[in-house]
């Protein structure tokens, strides 16, 4: 044996005896566990994902001594563009429609415990009374019906240009469909309506598109960005009239559960959003699963 193999054996032995493992693949879990300090990038404190992850953290027997990094969507989209420009490893609470996709190869890790459920609609709801006191807002919100295809198309826009101007030009374009939504329904004069919503992008370019259906009918439309405990307990003690944001049954549902009773479910506007963690395609794990424990 000559001097070099000896020496790369002997480096190799420290290794293995440093990082107290013996084989491989261990060695190269107990890495991606400290390079991601067994930690988990997450967003706002109040929003239905981070319920979700938190709970994913029970559910999971790996995640056992995983820690959620709560902060901001902002903050969250910041470290994952740094991560990826440095290709280092990073799982993020993530969903879809969100214009992350769009910019960033990424994958959903799959949940077979389902932590954060099999998919959601976005939902309608009023609160008790709408239908009798304001028929026209009503009928309006209740016809409001758009695919998440459509909605990534403002969220997209909105990333350029003010959301507002995203969904103005969305509704120029589809003017037929906003048509539809109105048909039937007699306009109003200056009737005031408040519509609750979530300060994210998808909710942003929904509530602005509702909005502006409404306003072309007569109404003085108010829009309030709120958490989402806030905006279930505002539509159901009547504080607010109507919301086209809630996720159900799995993001808001437990916040459903709470006020639900005095809540009018109005159905979906949009069908098939999910959350998930997701990750950067380059890292090799596809699974929850796979994430390493933490000793
Ligand atoms: N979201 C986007 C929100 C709802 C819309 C998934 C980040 C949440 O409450 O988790």
């Amino acid at each position: 044996m000559n001097i070099k193999a000896t020496r790369l054996i002997a480096v190799g032995t420290v290794a293995m005896i440093l990082s107290g493992c013996s084989d491989n693949e261990t060695t190269e879990d107990a890495n991606l566990g400290e390079q991601l300090e067994y930690t988990i990038t997450g967003i706002e404190p109040g929003a239905g994902i981070t319920g979700q992850a938190r709970e994913m953290l029970n559910t999971y027997d790996n995640l056992e001594g995983w820690e959620l990094q709560e902060s901001s969507t902002g903050g969250m989209m910041t470290e994952l563009d740094q991560a990826i420009q440095n290709e280092e490893p990073i799982v993020v609470t993530g969903w879809t429609p969100h214009w992350m996709f769009e910019r960033y190869d990424l994958k959903m890790l799959e949940d077979p415990e389902l932590a954060f459920g099999e998919g959601d609609d976005i939902h309608t709801i009023a609160r008790e009374g709408l239908e009798e006191d304001m028929p026209e807002a009503y009928a309006i919100l209740d016809a409001f019906e758009w695919s998440v295809e459509e909605m990534q198309v403002v969220i997209d826009e909105g990333q350029d240009i003010e959301m507002e101007e995203a969904a103005a030009d969305w509704v120029e374009e589809n003017q037929d469909q906003v048509d539809g939504w109105l048909e039937g329904v007699d306009p109003v004069d200056g009737q005031p309506i408040d519509i609750i919503s979530v300060p994210w992008d998808s909710e942003r370019a929904s509530s602005n598109v509702i909005r502006l259906a409404l306003e072309q009918h007569g109404f003085d439309v108010t829009v309030t960005n709120v958490d989402p405990s806030i905006l279930f307990q505002a539509v159901g003690n009547g504080e607010a009239d109507a919301s086209v944001a809630p996720w159900l049954p799995n993001t808001h549902g437990a916040f459903m559960d709470e006020y639900g009773e005095s809540i009018v479910d109005l159905g979906p506007n949009a069908e098939g959003t999910m959350n998930a963690l997701v990750v950067p395609t380059y890292m090799e794990i596809d699974s929850i699963e796979d994430l390493p424990a933490s000793e």
